[in-house]
């Protein structure tokens, strides 16, 4: 595990912009999954200015770093997957994005893959589900990103996997989201997505936002990320 631990410090181009956590996954996985137990986790914190400059909406800067972070997951993740294979270990990464290959009319249907970043955090202990579906990481709230590889090796995972959200009361992306896609209801492991949040109200005003603000039909918004109090304050002496 020393190695494990030694070798992700290698392999993550700036410590200081991840998360790590270690989640064990049995009996949450899909069967075309079943080889694998356990997951590590990556959260990417995203850049501290560009996501205050989405308070009015999405803009090109923050599409651009989008793109550049779903990259850098998915090499970092690429290398971590590498090292699990030379230990042995069967591994597998799990894409930060959507790939073309997963836009089939299931998907488009149900906006749902068959692998949420997001419950691997939440069992990894490193946050939960806010009100607006985002994971909220307990050092930078929603302002990162995700990747997941997959794997058999034995890791030293999380024992207290976080059930239920610690929003509280608080409602602010409730009431900031463009598209009044939540309702209110606070998360916990047993209330599905749908019946607290609809993400297709948020994908069809993301698009319009998109393309009002810097010409793309992207489909990202932001304005519940950026209104987050949590972690919010913690302004990173290296952006
Ligand atoms: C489809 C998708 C969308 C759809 C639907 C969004 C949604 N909330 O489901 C649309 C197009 C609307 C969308 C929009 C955005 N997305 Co998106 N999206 C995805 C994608 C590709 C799949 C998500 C999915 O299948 N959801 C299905 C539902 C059922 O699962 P889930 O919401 O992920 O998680 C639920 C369960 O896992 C459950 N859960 C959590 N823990 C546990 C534990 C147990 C034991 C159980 C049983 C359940 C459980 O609670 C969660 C919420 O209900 C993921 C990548 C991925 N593979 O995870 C990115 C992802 C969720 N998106 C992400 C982001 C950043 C965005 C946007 C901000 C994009 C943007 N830049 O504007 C917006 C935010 C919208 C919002 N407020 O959620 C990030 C989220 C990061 C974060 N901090 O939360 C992800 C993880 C991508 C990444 N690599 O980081 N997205």
């Amino acid at each position: 595990m020393n190695n494990l631990n030694k070798t992700l410090s290698d392999i993550l181009p700036d410590k200081a912009k991840y998360l790590i956590g270690y989640a064990d996954l049995q009996g949450l996985l899909p069967d075309k999954y079943l080889d694998f137990d356990y997951g590590i986790v990556l959260a990417r914190r995203l850049d501290y200015d560009i996501i205050s400059s989405i308070e009015n909406g999405p803009n090109i800067e923050y599409y651009n770093h989008y793109k550049s972070v779903n990259k850098e997951l998915a090499e970092v993740a690429h290398f971590v997957c590498e090292y699990l294979r030379q230990c042995d270990a069967q591994a597998m990464v799990i894409k930060p994005t959507i790939q073309d290959e997963d836009l089939d009319n299931n998907f488009t249907k149900t906006l749902r893959l068959d692998f949420s970043h997001k419950m691997a955090a939440t069992r990894a202990g490193l946050g939960w589900i806010g009100k607006t579906a985002l994971f909220i990481s307990k050092e930078y709230g929603p302002r990162v990103r995700l990747v997941t590889v997959l794997t058999d090796y034995p890791l030293p995972v999380c024992t207290r996997p976080i059930e239920e959200s610690q929003c509280g009361t608080c409602d602010l992306c409730v009431r900031i989201c463009p598209a009044q896609a939540a309702n209110g209801i606070t998360w916990n492991i047993n209330i599905d997505r749908n019946d607290f949040f609809d993400p297709f109200a948020c994908l069809k005003k993301a698009r319009e936002l998109s393309l009002k603000n810097f010409g793309k039909e992207a489909g990202i918004c932001g304005k519940c990320i950026v209104v987050c109090p949590i972690g919010k304050s913690r302004k990173p002496a290296s952006r």
